[in-house]
């Protein structure tokens, strides 16, 4: 009698499909896995790119607010490297009578001109914006109580009073001195253009800066994987509320010197935000540094993935505010 097993040749045949199939399987399976990885890390990289920019966007706004209008806002703009952005920080103020503005914390001792680099120290009349009613709203020795509307690692923007028209300085505080009201500045920008008199004030601000793809808000850790902040200003420089040529800075062939820009004249802002994907994709060939405003795009391509987040921003404190009377 015949065995009605199965021979040796059909079990290899029937192996053999079933390894064939087998090996289908498994490349279905990792392709959708890597496709999955790929659109869970881009999701990813756009979410919090929304989170920066709204957050960044909301600190805009409020630019100018409670100050004066040249102490609004302070840039270093940069061709080859993410831009440097200051924005007079509207959480350090209490708005006791809602309209009207401060004049900013006074720099004492005839100081007319604050120059580039680390170790600056103003002493101040005040370490408190809000001259009537004082209220600070950091405290510098953690005691418990607040002490001062200055901070370390937060920023700071200093102006002319008498002559805004010089533009401005900013940088990072570095040391603040509640004994003798001063506060020690690392000055991120050019120095201030020279001049025999002046009434410097500083105010208080929210830096933003990158440093090796990761962002920083005064110091804070916002996000990593952002590769570049772009910034470009619109300053209606004839002041016909229209946008004219050669007003907006930051642009190519339009470098941004805080220094010597009014920012009186600020009607809005537009930034780009650039953020990549966590980690590379060797198979993706068109992951290339994204150029925006003044900045070149790569010339190769690193496997990441990136997404740009831009958006325009009105300076509705600065220009025609309402003023107090
Ligand atoms: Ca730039
Ligand atoms: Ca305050
Ligand atoms: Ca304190
Ligand atoms: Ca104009």
């Amino acid at each position: 009698m015949r065995n009605s097993g199965f021979t040796i040749i059909e079990l290899m045949i029937a192996s053999a499909i079933m390894a064939i199939v087998m090996v289908f399987t498994m490349e279905i399976f990792i392709v959708n896995n890597r496709t999955y990885i790929k659109i869970d890390s881009v999701v990813d990289t756009q979410q919090g790119l929304r989170a920066i920019a709204s957050l960044l966007e909301r600190d805009l706004r409020h630019a100018g607010m409670m100050v004066p209008e040249a102490a609004a806002i302070c840039g270093i703009d940069n061709t080859d490297a993410p831009d440097l952005l200051y924005i007079s920080d509207y959480t350090a103020i209490n708005p006791v009578d809602a309209i009207g503005s401060f004049d900013g914390a006074r720099v004492q001792g005839g100081v007319t001109n604050v120059n580039n680099g680390p170790g600056t120290t103003l002493a101040l009349d005040s370490l408190t914006i809000e001259p009537d009613t004082p209220d600070p709203s950091y405290d510098t020795d953690s005691n418990g109580v607040n002490d001062s509307d200055f901070r370390v690692n937060g920023g700071v923007i200093i102006v002319d009073l008498t002559n805004p028209g010089r533009g401005s300085v900013c940088g990072i505080v570095t040391n603040v001195n509640l004994g003798t009201d001063s506060i020690t500045i690392d000055i991120k920008t050019a120095s201030m253009p020279a001049s025999a008199s002046g009434t410097l004030i500083a105010v208080p601000a929210l830096e933003y800066r990158i440093d090796s793809n990761t962002l920083f808000r005064n110091n804070l850790r916002l996000a990593d994987g952002v590769e570049d902040l772009q910034v470009v200003y619109f300053l209606d420089s004839n002041g016909n509320s229209d946008l004219d040529a050669g007003e907006l800075w930051g642009i190519t062939g339009k470098d941004y010197l805080a220094a010597d820009r009014d920012a009186r004249e600020l009607r809005a802002v537009r930034f780009n935000v650039v953020a990549r994907t966590r980690s590379e994709d060797e198979r993706f060939t068109d992951g290339f540094f994204q150029a925006t405003e003044n900045r070149d795009a790569g010339t190769t391509s690193d496997g990441y993935r990136r997404r740009v987040h831009t958006a325009i921003v009105r300076t509705r404190n600065v220009g025609d505010r309402v003023e107090g009377t």
